[in-house]
């Protein structure tokens, strides 16, 4: 079926003058679908290996819509459009899942941080989106992805794909996987902190946040297909490891990536203010761990799909999964080496939060 076809599937009288591929994301496909009448649309194919449920999925997105608009009316946030038939999603002939949304206009989305207070207000916004599904009743929302964040589990999984070794590209990557036994030990969270379950993200790389083009704030949060129960500290921990790295995330030349202390500490400022005074002491204190450990957790995700035959992220060339594993570790060894600094922000952070109440 062409796009065009696909595109009439949902509830608008508007005409499509073109679509094209839009975007960096690592896991649906996306199109810009421009009309003669209006903004436009995003229509996505949905990546169905890894959203087994869309009927599920889409609920949660629908619901999670629903209730943000209701919190804040004057805040812009994704918006479904059904199809003719009322439905969240359209299947096509093969099989195929389609969804489409408002085109967000002018605004987009970064895959790096260009000016530092821009980190600052997505914390703010990333803490805000937390706060805003503070009461959202968690117990409706479908697990679109179990386990996304149990990081052992995804360590077992990553031993299981070196054991198979399907592609037979584990000789190439020796230091890689004693990097990460090293530090098995440093992906679970120590067993005597109880952190509260929430409503999160569990997705926040800055560019699922939509910045105004003109003054960069920051008008969106976008790519809802995690919003699940999960950890505070995850949330922070995804956005530092995106935001505040010195390169790309696919950045072959190592000597550029570093964590940005600069950035780590403006975005710890925004996040904690966002979240309203919510986050436990527990959870400030676990904070420069939720980067560690998403830090480690994403290298190691990069390195399973690259010993898998890059089934699971985006690629656009050979070798990127490969990459991408191997700055996140770098990042990860400079977060070590910057941990004394990395823990002092956020406890300087937290007091100065807790004057300012
Ligand atoms: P993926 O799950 O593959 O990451 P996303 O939902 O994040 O897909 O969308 C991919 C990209 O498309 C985003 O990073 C952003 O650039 C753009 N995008 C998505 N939704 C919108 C929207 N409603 N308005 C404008 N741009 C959007
Ligand atoms: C994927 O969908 P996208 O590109 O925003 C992935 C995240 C990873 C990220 C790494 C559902 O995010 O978990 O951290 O790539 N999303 C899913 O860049 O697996
Ligand atoms: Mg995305």
């Amino acid at each position: 079926m062409e796009i065009k076809e696909i595109f009439y599937q949902f509830l608008t009288e508007e005409t499509m003058v073109s679509a094209v591929p839009y975007g960096n994301g690592h896991i649906n496909h996306t199109f810009l679908v421009q009309t003669q009448e209006g903004p436009g649309y995003i229509l996505q194919k949905i990546n169905t290996d890894i959203f087994s449920n869309t009927d599920e999925l889409m609920e949660n997105i629908v619901n999670v819509t629903s209730w943000l608009k209701k919190a804040d009316p004057n805040r812009q946030c994704l918006t479904v459009i059904r199809t003719r038939s009322g439905r969240a999603y359209f299947t096509d002939p093969a099989g195929g899942k389609w969804r489409m949304y408002e085109y967000v206009k002018g605004a987009r989305a970064y895959d790096m941080i260009a000016h530092v207070e821009d980190f600052g207000q997505i914390g703010l916004a990333f803490g805000e989106f937390q706060a805003m599904l503070s009461d959202f009743p968690a117990k409706t929302l479908h697990e679109t992805i179990p386990d996304f964040h149990n990081t052992p589990k995804r360590y077992k999984a990553f031993e299981k794909a070196l054991e198979e070794d399907v592609k037979q590209r584990a000789a190439e990557v020796t230091a890689e996987i004693a990097f990460l036994r090293e530090r098995r030990g440093e992906m679970e969270l120590p067993a005597d902190r109880k952190l509260p379950l929430r409503v999160t993200h569990n997705d926040t790389k800055i560019n699922n946040i939509l910045l105004d083009e003109k003054t960069r704030k920051p008008v969106c949060v976008i790519d809802l297909d995690t919003v699940m129960p999960g950890l505070s500290i995850f949330d922070f921990g995804d956005a530092i490891r995106s935001g505040a790295n010195t390169a790309e995330e696919n950045e072959p030349d190592l000597s550029k990536v570093s964590l940005s202390l600069e950035l780590y500490e403006i975005f710890t400022r925004g996040f904690i203010k966002g979240c309203g005074g919510r986050l436990t002491r527990e959870e400030l204190e676990l904070l420069p761990m939720g980067a560690k450990i998403m830090t480690l957790e994403c290298g190691m995700r990069f390195l399973t799909d690259y010993l898998q035959g890059d089934t699971y992220f985006h690629t656009s060339r050979a070798g990127e999964n490969l990459d991408r594993c191997r700055n996140q570790f770098a990042l990860a060894a400079d977060m070590e080496k910057k941990w004394q600094e990395m823990c002092g922000i956020v406890s300087r952070c937290s007091t100065d939060s807790q004057t300012a109440k």
